[in-house]
């Protein structure tokens, strides 16, 4: 699942206006830590491209658990929603998969896209959005996925949700007007992630709260 997500994921990343690749400090490109539940494993990707500030993806293994963390960041100047995807799998069972194209403003016409695509796919083990996640769309999936049909349901939607955005980043122009309203939204959206305790309780139970800390503000959800 993991290594059909990323293929999905990177086929997109290609078809980028102008992808390049971006620098990630060395201390955060590669983590490798041994300790006693097994090696511990980050692996980092950054691009950029003609409207997206920062096209990041990171494959973990943490112990029994193997996840996959997206987030593309746009430019504020550019009229473009954040489109973000988190899959944490325990031994195989897919505990959460999370995707989203989530909004920065009042409106966008991608909306109608994957009002349609959100329609088509449904999951057995719908889960909850956490209150921190007023972020999210109304076409956000939040699911448990149990079967191989489960599975290959939510790669189609990332694989659908992905073909759209990357059809808005091709079409989007620079508007100056509401992009300092965009950059807020962005900002909030990063406030937003950081409230999740999932994520910060295991970084710092394998790295400290110190390492974690900085690792959430810098490399996952850092500011525009
Ligand atoms: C949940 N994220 C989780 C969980 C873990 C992580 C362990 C709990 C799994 C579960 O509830 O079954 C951990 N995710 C990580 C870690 C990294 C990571 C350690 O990416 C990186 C090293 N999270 C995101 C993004 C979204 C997101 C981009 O990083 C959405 C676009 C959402 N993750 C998200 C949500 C939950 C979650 C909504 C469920 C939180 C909850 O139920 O309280």
């Amino acid at each position: 699942m993991i290594k059909d997500l990323s293929d999905i994921i990177r086929k997109h990343q290609k078809t980028l206006p102008n992808i390049e690749e971006m620098d990630v400090a060395d201390k955060f490109k590669e983590v490798y830590k041994e300790t006693e539940d097994g090696n511990l494993t980050i692996e980092n990707e950054m691009h950029m491209c003609t409207g997206l500030r920062k096209v990041h993806m990171e494959i973990a293994n943490l112990g029994a658990l193997d996840i996959i963390h997206c987030i593309w960041y746009p430019d504020p100047d550019f009229d473009l929603p954040i489109f973000g995807a988190d899959i944490v799998s325990n031994r195989n069972i897919v505990t959460a998969a999370i995707t989203d194209i989530s909004p920065v403003d009042e409106e966008h016409p991608i909306y109608e896209e994957i009002e349609d695509i959100s329609r088509m796919h449904s999951f057995k083990h719908n889960r909850d959005i956490p209150a921190w996640g007023d972020i999210f769309s109304p076409y956000c999936k939040f699911a448990r996925l149990e079967t191989d049909e489960d599975k290959s349901t939510f790669c189609k939607v990332v694989d659908q949700y992905l073909d759209a955005y990357v059809g808005a980043v091709w079409k989007a122009t620079i508007d100056y007007n509401r992009a300092e309203h965009r950059n807020e939204s962005q900002v909030h959206y990063c406030d937003q992630q950081k409230k999740n305790d999932k994520t910060r309780k295991i970084l710092t139970n394998y790295f400290g709260a110190k390492w974690a800390d900085n690792y959430i503000n810098q490399v996952l959800f850092d500011e525009p």
